[in-house]
């Protein structure tokens, strides 16, 4: 079993800037703006402060890297779909996530971090088709559980379970919440799984 309570950051780069070696083990984590990405990877590696939490969106503009070992990286993407930046920031953010999601050969599955009220928006579908494009596995998370009741979050993860069925590459949906903790057991179990092969 992977320790994530050892991670660490490693490196970040940009759009202006080199990405390191590509040549160890990753799962990149992508989700829009305030979706709870940063909080479900802190979650993860029982950190507060690993990935910053705002509630201020579209605060993340690199790619950073967090180590669990050696050879194993935590990747957390930019947060995406956030209306108020600029035009050309958005542009930059989408080139350097595409490329990055495109290419990165140290890549084993992305997860992707939703909030459970507000699933599969317009973005989320993107970064799904980019990865089915190369058969990359994916792993949808349905944070923020808590703010809703049990029958409404059923409702959600049958529903996009569904949505996501016909899709050819690995993809797997769970419920989840960073402030009750409820499905990090499975969150840990997956990346196990993609880390360890
Ligand atoms: N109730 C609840 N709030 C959450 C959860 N995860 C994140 N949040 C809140 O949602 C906001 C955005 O979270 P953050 O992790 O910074 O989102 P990010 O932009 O995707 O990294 C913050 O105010 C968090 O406290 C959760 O599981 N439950
Ligand atoms: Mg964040």
């Amino acid at each position: 079993m992977l320790n994530f309570k050892n991670a660490k950051f490693v490196t970040a780069f940009s759009a202006s800037s080199k990405p390191p070696e590509d040549r160890f083990i990753e799962v990149a984590f992508a989700g829009r703006s305030n979706a709870g990405k940063s909080s479900s990877l802190n979650a993860l590696t029982g950190q507060n402060k690993l990935a910053k939490t705002s509630s201020k969106p579209g605060r993340t503009q690199q790619i950073n890297f967090f180590g669990i070992d050696e050879k194993r990286f935590l990747v957390d993407l930019p947060g995406y779909g956030y209306a108020a930046v600029s035009k050309t920031l958005k542009e930059e953010w989408q080139g350097l996530m595409e490329g990055f999601l495109r290419s990165r050969q140290s890549l084993r599955g992305v997860v992707i971090i939703m909030d459970i009220r507000h699933p599969l928006k317009d973005n989320d579908c993107q970064m799904i088709e980019w990865c089915d494009e190369r058969a990359l596995p994916m792993h949808i998370v349905l944070t923020k559980a808590d703010k809703l009741k049990k029958n409404q979050i059923n409702k959600t993860l049958f529903a996009v379970q569904k949505s996501v069925q016909d899709i050819k590459t690995e993809i797997t949906v769970q419920v989840f919440s960073s402030e009750t903790k409820v499905g990090l057991p499975e969150l840990r179990a997956k990346l196990n799984t993609w880390m360890n092969s």
